[in-house]
């Protein structure tokens, strides 16, 4: 027999992303410290005490069973590592399934790819909606000067793959340059043996 949840409400301000009667999860720069290209910096950042608040993510989980969704807001930070701008972490879904995104406050790039080595880059700004097809990675970039927010939308029981990111990394690196926003090749892609130091992406 099909068994009924109760309905709800939630409120989020869409001024700063926050809901109401919901704990953030933090990510600060330590639990990034495997994802950010320039290992120098995050070590010196780390070894001096800096360690910034990069994103929070507010979320109403459901059980994690086929049929729920799972909803909510992710607010990420403005600033760099380096000359990489702050991002999420990034995933894949275990269960294959997808996902949207709609922003409404800030500038950014949303980074796709997929285990074949597919790879989109969208930009970001207040108004747009991001589908996520099943089998893409997805991450956000903020390349603005305030916090990039979205509210987001999944399947309960897609899970997380963050293990698959953490040891290829993403494909595209999203940095500024000559004060301009570029997107780069990562060059250590797929290469979680490698030692990573600015001086080396091309
Ligand atoms: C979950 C959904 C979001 C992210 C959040 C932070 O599927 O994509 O809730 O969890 O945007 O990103 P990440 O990569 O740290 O989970
Ligand atoms: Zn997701």
């Amino acid at each position: 027999m099909t068994k009924y949840f109760s309905s709800f409400a939630i409120s989020v301000d869409y001024s700063n992303g926050k809901i109401s009667g919901i704990a953030p999860i933090q990510r600060h720069l330590v639990d990034l410290k495997n994802h950010f290209f320039d290992r120098k910096v995050v070590e010196e950042m780390l070894s001096s005490g800096l360690n910034p608040l990069i994103y929070e993510v507010y979320e109403a989980f459901q059980p994690s069973e086929p049929g729920h969704l799972n909803f909510g807001t992710t607010v990420l930070n403005p600033g760099k590592i380096g000359e990489e701008y702050f991002f999420t972490k990034g995933h894949h879904h275990v269960r294959d399934c997808g996902e949207t995104y709609s922003f409404f406050k800030g500038k950014g790039i949303f980074l796709l790819q997929t285990k074949n080595g597919e790879t989109a880059e969208m930009p970001l700004e207040a108004g747009t909606t991001i589908y996520v097809p099943p089998g893409w990675a997805h991450r956000m970039v903020n390349v603005g000067k305030e916090e990039l927010i979205s509210i987001f939308c999944y399947d309960a029981a897609a899970g997380h793959d963050y293990g698959s990111i953490e040891r290829t990394g993403f494909a595209k690196l999203v940095v500024e340059r000559k004060d301009k926003t570029q997107i780069i090749g990562n060059p250590f892609f797929r290469r979680s043996d490698k030692k990573w130091t600015l001086g080396e992406v091309t």
